[in-house]
């Protein structure tokens, strides 16, 4: 039998390598990298070997479950599921307001089509809060993107494959990846004597391993370090003054709060040796092109907003902005970013980027306030375990009157649904993802499926479709002139339809709320191999063309926006690679600054308050009870958020390992393969002990994405691991962003 290899992307971090699968039956046996991608280019890491993990899983849902008042499952038929779905959410909404029912997700690593199909339910019910993952993670850092560029969807792209200095601030890429073919490249710089890579880190990771600079800070005090950084930058005179003068507002005030930095002062309460602050603050100014990258150890720790403003400081300064190797604004097929701001219902917590903080979700659920949350629809994501503090997150789930879940998988917020609506894979379906974050080419992976769905199982554009028509907010005869206008497509093409789509939605604006799922009913049918579900990617191809006309030309698609539109989509359509939608010049960089005068505005002044705040601030004030720090949530190679249920994909570090110093396992009496008891003020947890060299005493860390509970062989739950969020706090956030201090619980460990 020929062996049939079919193209699609790995689903398990936001690199979605473009991957070949060797399917036989329904298992993907074999894995390789696809050449043909236009950003991973045949690369592959060895977890997306494991993909049939997630494809086969004993946890798949076949059937929508409503629960019982004792709490167990029954299935029921989808209409039933629909339309009692339906019912309960439109009688919160017209008892309570729409604006109570909270829309948490709307696509993980690899899943981001069920988001924009989402909006048109949502606007059907009335929901206006939403929230996700990037509110654990990245709302600080797109909030101060928001004031330096004008816009909080101002993302940057580093370039590493060009840059003289890499810099990566809490980042573990060799691991965590974040970036195209991260080992190659990562293994390009080590290798070449002219480059220099920089790791912020407070342990030794694999990338630190081969840095020429490896900046061990003690955990949580980036701040400092930061400002060390920049503090030598200005009192040195290493400024790019030309770049500043033709580009930036407000440097004396940032100027102005650095020039009082006591470098060596602040270096040594990092925890690091202030001379080398000083040479690394000289290297990378020195640099033709430096690019940047900071994660999770900075963005889930203590100052974490502040931790990106005077990232992003860094770069400015030294002139590393919108040219090659630096730091560059990057074209968007589609936004993961929503634009609206302002503040929660109940605790006036600040949106960012349509997201309220994800730490705050149980204060805005657990309260009498009018206003409280009291139904959500979680798509995707599983926050009874990856929200901070899991038992207080459970309690809130369980006072909702109505909780809806769509997952592919029985997950720990699944089992505490009205509803569980099962969704079918990834590899059974059209995805895509809106990590299109590169930059100067960008390019979009429209994935065919591999397989038929599960038997029980929808697509999420077609699970929208039905609630909206059960909701009653579409009817038939307002389809019927785009039907009409569709059924020309086989002879007239997609323009016609292109001008009956847009006069349809500027007459009706409730029709417009709900164009992904207009398109989906209308279009969808239209598209060849039963691809309806990437109808959405027609609009957004031509919102494309309209806004940034050149990049697509570059890209090789020209004529006139609407014209140059469609062949986009074609591509996308036809591709199974994945297409480059667009290629730029550096310069286009400047062109994506939204501030009203073009340029970047460095002066923030809550930033600047927190910035001169440090000074009064002993970082490592110790505390007695919790003398440690555990980070709650590290990538490592046996780690996939909790994409995987089954545990026994793990060929290494199994039980998911407690990794402390030799001197505090020598001082606890802890060997490796021993069992401890870490305490924190919310929980308690026993994990196997990994003793390292790796890190400084009195830091710990645990991986992230495990004590998941999985149906084993015999039908019963095992739980394998320890879950991160039992031992959380969701207090423990940054006072501006919410995001939370994962990589910073204060905990105790004992030998058991
Ligand atoms: N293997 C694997 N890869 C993944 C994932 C996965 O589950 N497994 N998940 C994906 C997802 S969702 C994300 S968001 C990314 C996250 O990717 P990363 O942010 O790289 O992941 P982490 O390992 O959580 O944290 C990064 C580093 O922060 C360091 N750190 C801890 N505390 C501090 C501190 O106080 N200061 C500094 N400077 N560093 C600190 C840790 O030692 C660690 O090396 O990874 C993605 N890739
Ligand atoms: N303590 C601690 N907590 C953390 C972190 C940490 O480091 N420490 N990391 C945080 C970070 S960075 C992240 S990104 C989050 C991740 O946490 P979540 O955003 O909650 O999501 P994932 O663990 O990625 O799980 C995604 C869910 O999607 C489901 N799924 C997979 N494919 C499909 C599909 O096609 N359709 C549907 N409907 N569902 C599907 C999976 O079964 C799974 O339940 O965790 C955060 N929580
Ligand atoms: S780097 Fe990420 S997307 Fe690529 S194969 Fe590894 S886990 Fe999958
Ligand atoms: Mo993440």
């Amino acid at each position: 039998m020929a062996e049939s290899w079919k193209k699609t992307a790995c689903i398990l971090c936001s690199v979605n390598c473009g991957i070949e699968v060797l399917v036989e039956e329904r298992n993907l046996v074999r894995i390789r990298g696809d050449k043909a991608h236009p950003t991973s280019a045949g690369y592959a890491c060895e977890k997306a070997q494991q993909l049939d993990w997630y494809q086969n899983g004993r946890d798949r849902l076949t059937s929508p479950l409503r629960r019982r008042p004792d709490g167990s499952f029954e299935p029921v038929d989808w209409d039933t599921a629909i339309g009692e779905i339906a019912e309960r959410l439109s009688r919160v909404r017209d008892t309570f307001g729409g604006d109570t029912i909270l829309y948490y997700g709307g696509g993980g690593q690899g899943n981001h089509l069920p988001g924009p199909y989402a909006m048109a339910t949502r606007a059907a019910l009335g929901s206006v809060y939403a929230s996700n993952a990037l509110a654990q993670e990245k709302t600080g850092e797109f909030w101060v993107d928001g004031r330096l560029f004008g816009r909080q969807r101002c993302h940057t792209s580093p370039d590493f494959e060009h840059a003289e200095v890499a810099v990566f601030i809490g980042k573990n890429p060799w691991q965590s990846h974040g970036f195209p073919r991260a080992r190659a490249v990562l293994r390009e710089i080590a290798r070449d004597p002219q480059r220099t890579l920089v790791v912020i880190d407070p342990r030794r990771t694999e990338t630190a391993d081969l840095a020429d600079y490896h900046l061990q800070v003690a955990p949580g005090t980036d701040a400092f370090c930061l400002a060390a950084l920049l503090g030598a930058v200005v009192q040195e005179n290493l400024v790019d003054h030309a770049f500043l003068a033709e580009h930036a507002t407000g440097f004396e005030a940032l100027r102005d709060a650095l020039a009082t930095v006591p470098v060596d002062d602040f270096a040594e309460r990092a925890g690091v040796d202030p001379g080398i602050v000083r040479e690394v603050a000289r290297r990378i100014a020195r640099a033709s092109s430096v690019s940047m990258l900071e994660d999770l150890g900075i963005q889930q720790a203590p100052h974490s907003t502040l931790n990106s403003y005077l990232e992003k400081s860094l770069y400015l300064l030294t002139g590393n902005f919108a040219h090659r190797g630096a730091m560059n604004l990057h074209s968007r097929l589609a936004s993961l970013l929503g634009t609206r701001e302002g503040t929660t219902p109940v605790g006036g917590h600040r949106i960012i980027t349509s997201l309220i903080p994800a730490n705050v979700i149980p204060d805005e659920i657990l309260t009498d306030h009018p206003k409280r949350f009291r139904a959500m629809f979680v798509e995707s994501a599983n926050p009874a375990h990856s929200l901070a503090d899991s038992s207080r997150m459970r309690e809130a789930l369980a006072a909702l009157d109505t909780l809806v879940v769509v997952d592919v998988a029985m997950t720990e917020t699944a089992r505490l649904a009205h509803y569980v609506l099962p969704a079918a894979s990834q590899f059974e379906k059209w995805e895509a993802t809106f990590f299109n974050l590169e930059f100067p080419r960008n390019s979009f992976h429209l994935r065919a499926p591999l397989l038929e769905p599960l038997a029980g199982t929808l697509p999420e554009p077609e699970i929208h479709r039905r609630l909206v028509r059960a909701l009653g907010a579409l009817r038939d005869e307002d389809l019927v002139p785009l039907h009409e206008a569709a059924a020309l497509i086989p002879t007239a093409g997609r323009l016609p339809y292109a001008a009956a789509f847009q006069r349809v939605m500027a007459a009706s604006p409730k029709l417009a709320a709900l164009a992904p799922v207009v398109l989906y009913e209308t279009l969808g049918p239209m598209l060849p191999d039963g691809a309806a579900s990437a109808a959405v990617l027609w609009g957004a191809a031509h919102q494309f063309a309209a806004r940034s006309p050149e990049s697509l030309r570059r890209a090789g698609f020209n004529g006139p926006a609407p014209v140059a539109a469609e062949k986009l989509f074609d591509a996308i359509l036809s591709s199974r690679s994945g297409v480059t939608f667009s290629v730029d010049e550096y310069a286009e960089t400047w062109n994506r600054l939204e501030t009203a005068d073009r340029k970047i505005h460095l002066d923030v002044p809550e930033m600047l308050d927190e910035l001169r705040s440090l000074e009064r601030e002993s970082p490592a004030a110790a505390d007695a009870e919790f003398p440690f720090v555990l980070a709650a949530g590290e990538r490592r190679t046996s780690t996939a958020n909790t994409i995987f249920r089954d545990p026994s994909w793990r060929r290494k570090d199994a039980g998911g390992a407690l990794r402390i110093s030799t001197p505090d396992a020598e001082r606890l009496g802890l060997a490796d393969g021993a069992m401890a008891r870490v305490t924190t003020r919310r929980g308690a947890a026993e994990a196997v002990v990994e003793v390292t060299d790796t890190l400084r005493p009195g830091h710990a860390t645990l991986p992230n994405g495990l004590g998941t509970s999985h149906r084993g062989e015999d039908g019963r739950d095992v739980v394998s691991g320890v879950a991160p969020n039992e031992l959380t706090a969701s207090e423990d956030r940054d006072w501006l962003a919410g995001t939370p201090w994962h990589k910073h619980v204060r905990a105790r460990i004992e030998a058991v």
